[in-house]
């Protein structure tokens, strides 16, 4: 295909599917029409996956998820189909800047943070390698809020990313579903009926999904909710308007917001309806595209893998027995057998008030038939298992966690810490009970999105370097190991990452006003914010440098730019203070003179996929400072590395990983492990103790309490001074000393530019293994026992 071919199909578009003449269009409508000619190209191979997927009457996968964190998606697709050359001429020779029509496009912010971006990334590496299967979730009207800072509070306001068409998407009226809701269950001739008392309709709303060179598509599938009666007409017709569209907005409340919260149970009934609508939905859907292939339900496993992620679609075990048993007559053995054979689930947190308890009464009022069944199921284990503690209900709760355990043939955990963690303490019972049902599979992230994409200068550099093919084969990167001592190539790794650092620091001074150097250091920390994640001792560690340089403004000091980005669920008011108290922190600190060339701290609000895309490829240092057993795996991490930036972090999640392929001397690890921290929790008064120890940490938050970055205000902070102070449960103090000197560590090696240099290529160079690629070749292998329908990329002579 040439330019011209993309040109006139984009103008096409622009004319016919626009409805705009080219020189009255706006950037929306050549994006929107680039976008159109794009997507004509993918359908092609979208019917093409699809017959062959048919055609082998084989397996498929479905992943369920609440969120799929997308993002923008015209880059992705002209990436994957090899169209940047052309795409970037069309929209110069229409009189567009192509940097500025991608950026048109609203971000999908259907997620709020890992899990979310985790969905995503498997998406595009199962169509890369050809595993049949679709992504199943909902349509959220709005996505995760908007950011703002008012005087460095954070403000929330709704997102509005279906304002504009969405460009990528198929409305699909003709698959509807309606999902019922409530009612009771009544005995009919020995069977349990369920009568319920409401229903909503889900329409499909299908999204290709492309995968690398174009070879497979696979389908994202999101469920926008419909009343069944949309309009009272007669409502209307007494003049109540209001009244006449209550149905509507009722039904539509389903899949209005996406909720703001990735560690917590909202304990929200309208959450429990989301989550019963888009799995119902989507299990329909799946025994109407079995049933017309195959005749036997008893052949399910061997046809469908269902993978929950995590516990939001875990109603999906009840469900999938109520159809086979009540409506298709199964028996009741057998249909709970049959649905775990099909079951699959990824645990991704082990914060205890992220594991879904819901209360029995609501449950038994919103789904009383799955109540029922959930019982069967409870007392089915029990019977197997007479002594066994844990139980599905339990003290009026029904517990998402064991009733997804019990009901999937495999729980995997998310990286291999993390899954030891699963099976010693959430899991310890059931893990005893089925030894063989939880296996480790690490996440990974994808290289064609977070190398090809976001970093354009890196991957000119390792293709110039070693081909093109180590982008559906991340693990080729180690051939650019031997060049880390060429110093040409060195030469020009490090005028990548400058040219990168450049260009987000162009980003900052125009949309932030701040004005930052190249030269110095690049350390970020990207991700939600929470006390686990201890974005808190990022900052008080910023203060105590800051007290160092300006008691000796003649050091020898390392010039450093703290860069933070990242949301606060809005209920969450210790995070919340925590945001406010960095960028108070930045305030004062950008304010002053004598550390200025020093010391800088930025906050970009309104963090999200595009502004991870900027920041990555510009870091020098990545920020992994969780504290030990607490982060479940993280995938942030392996994004920095893979684009040269060393880690600073604790043996937490797959940071343990991640420093066992790049080196240990290329990692800067500080802090207590995981054991050692639940032991140092025992300790009384161990923050006090932590405190006195460090004069550091004691002046850094004495500035605090006594109103140094809050004009005097000694009330502002004191939530989180005094829960430093007294309660620490998150050993930010304790950890404080081993942070600050591994900090000192880090400045010393960057003033060795070579030698800083030399880590970051061996940080991309020992990467490849952090490839989502990977990750879903494991869940193939070991979760879903299926085949990919396509060659190997690998296998392949290069292009
Ligand atoms: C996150 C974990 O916090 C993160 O460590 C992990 O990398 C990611 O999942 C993907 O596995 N968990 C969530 O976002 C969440 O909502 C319920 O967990």
């Amino acid at each position: 295909m040439t330019h011209a071919d993309l040109r006139s199909d984009t103008l096409r578009h622009l004319e016919f599917s626009l409805g705009k003449d080219l020189p009255h269009a706006h950037v929306y409508d050549v994006r929107m029409a680039l976008s159109l000619a794009v997507r004509d190209r993918i359908i092609t191979p979208w019917f093409a996956s699809t017959r062959a997927a048919y055609a082998a009457r084989g397996k498929r996968v479905y992943y369920l998820s609440m969120e799929f964190l997308i993002g923008r998606l015209l880059e992705d697709a002209i990436v994957n189909l090899g169209l940047m050359d052309e795409a970037r001429a069309v929209c110069e020779s229409c009189g567009f800047d192509f940097a500025t029509v991608l950026a048109n496009e609203p971000d999908a912010a259907l997620g709020n943070g890992g899990l979310g971006r985790l969905a995503a990334c498997f998406l595009d590496s199962m169509s890369t390698l050809g595993c049949p299967g679709h992504g199943y979730g909902i349509r959220y009207e709005h996505g995760l809020f908007q950011q703002r800072f008012e005087d460095g509070v954070q403000i929330e306001e709704p997102e509005e990313w279906l304002r504009q068409k969405h460009a990528w998407e198929f409305e699909r009226p003709e698959v509807m579903y309606g999902i019922a809701f409530g009612g009771h269950v009544r005995d009919h001739d020995g069977r349990r009926v369920w009568e319920p008392d409401e229903q909503v309709l889900a329409k499909a709303h299908d999204t290709p999904v492309i995968g690398w060179r174009g070879r497979w598509a696979n389908t994202l599938r999101l469920w926008g909710a419909e009343a069944v009666h949309g309009f009272d007409l007669a409502a209307f017709n007494r003049g109540d308007y209001m009244g006449a569209t209550a149905p509507e907005a009722l039904a539509r409340t389903i899949s209005r917001v996406l909720y703001p919260d990735d560690t917590s149970d909202a304990g929200k009934e309208l959450r429990l309806r989301q989550e019963y609508f888009f799995t119902a939905a989507s299990l329909r859907d799946i025994l109407r595209r079995f049933c017309g292939e195959h005749e036997d339900l008893a052949a399910l496993p061997r046809h469908v893998a269902i993978q929950l992620n995590d516990t939001h679609p875990a109603i999906a075990g009840p469900e999938l027995i109520r159809l086979l048993h009540d409506e298709h007559g199964m028996d009741f053995d057998t249909a709970e057998d049959t649905a775990r054979g099909c079951l699959g689930y990824t645990n991704h947190t082990l914060m205890p008030e992220a594991l879904e308890r819901w209360p029995e009464w609501l449950m038994d009022r919103v789904l009383p038939r799955h109540l029922e069944i959930i019982g069967r199921i409870d007392e089915g284990h029990a019977r197997a298992h007479p002594h066994r503690n844990a139980h599905i209900l339990s003290d009026g709760n029904v517990n998402m966690g064991e009733l997804s355990f019990i009901m999937a043939h495999k729980v995997n955990g998310v990286s291999a810490l993390h899954t030891d963690l699963v099976k010693d303490t959430v899991f310890a019972e059931l893990h005893r009970l089925h030894p063989d049902r939880i296996v480790n599979q690490t996440n990974g992230v994808t290289p064609r999105r977070w190398i090809v994409a976001a970093n354009p200068a890196l991957r000119k550099l390792v293709g110039d370097t070693i081909g093109p093919r180590w982008v559906s084969d991340l693990e080729r990167l180690s051939e650019l190991e031997p060049h880390v001592d060429d110093a040409g190539f060195m030469d020009a790794y490090a005028a990548a990452k400058r040219t990168n650092k450049e260009a987000l620091a162009r980003w900052l001074r125009e949309t932030q006003g701040v004005t930052v150097n190249p030269a110095a250091m690049f350390d970020i920390q990207i991700k939600r914010i929470h006390e686990y994640k201890r974005q808190h001792m990022n900052i008080l560690e910023t203060i105590a440098l800051w007290n160092a340089i300006r008691e000796d403004p003649n050091g020898e000091w390392t010039p450093r730019v703290k860069i933070f980005g990242g949301k606060a669920a809005p209920g969450y008011v210790l995070a919340k203070e925590i945001i406010h108290l960095i960028n108070d922190v930045g305030r004062v600190i950008n304010a002053d003179p004598v550390t200025r060339d020093w010391l800088q701290v930025v906050y970009p609000p309104n963090y999200n996929v595009t502004m991870a895309e900027r920041l990555i490829p510009a870091a020098d240092l990545s920020e992994q400072i969780s504290t030990a057993g607490k982060e479940a795996s993280g995938t942030g991490n392996m994004k920095f590395a893979m684009n040269g930036a060393p880690t600073i972090g604790t043996l937490d999640g797959a940071n343990v990983e991640i420093r066992e392929r790049v080196g240990a001397e290329n990692f800067f690890l500080f802090g207590m492990t995981a054991p050692e921290v639940v032991a140092r929790r025992t300790v009384e008064g161990h923050a006090a103790q932590a405190i006195d120890a460090s004069p550091r940490l004691a002046q850094a938050l004495e500035q605090v309490a006594s109103g140094v970055f809050s004009d005097g205000d000694t009330d502002r902070y004191r939530g989180v001074v005094d829960n430093l102070r007294h309660h620490d449960f998150f050993v930010v103090c304790s950890d404080f000393d081993g942070y600050w000197d591994a900090q000192r560590r880090v400045d010393a090696a960057f003033r060795d530019p070579a030698g800083w240099m030399r880590m970051a290529a061996l940080n991309t160079a020992r990467s490849g293994w952090f490839s989502s690629d990977r990750t879903i070749r494991g869940y193939m292998a070991e979760v879903w026992d299926i085949a990919p329908l396509i060659a190997p990329a690998s296998d392949l002579a290069a292009e």
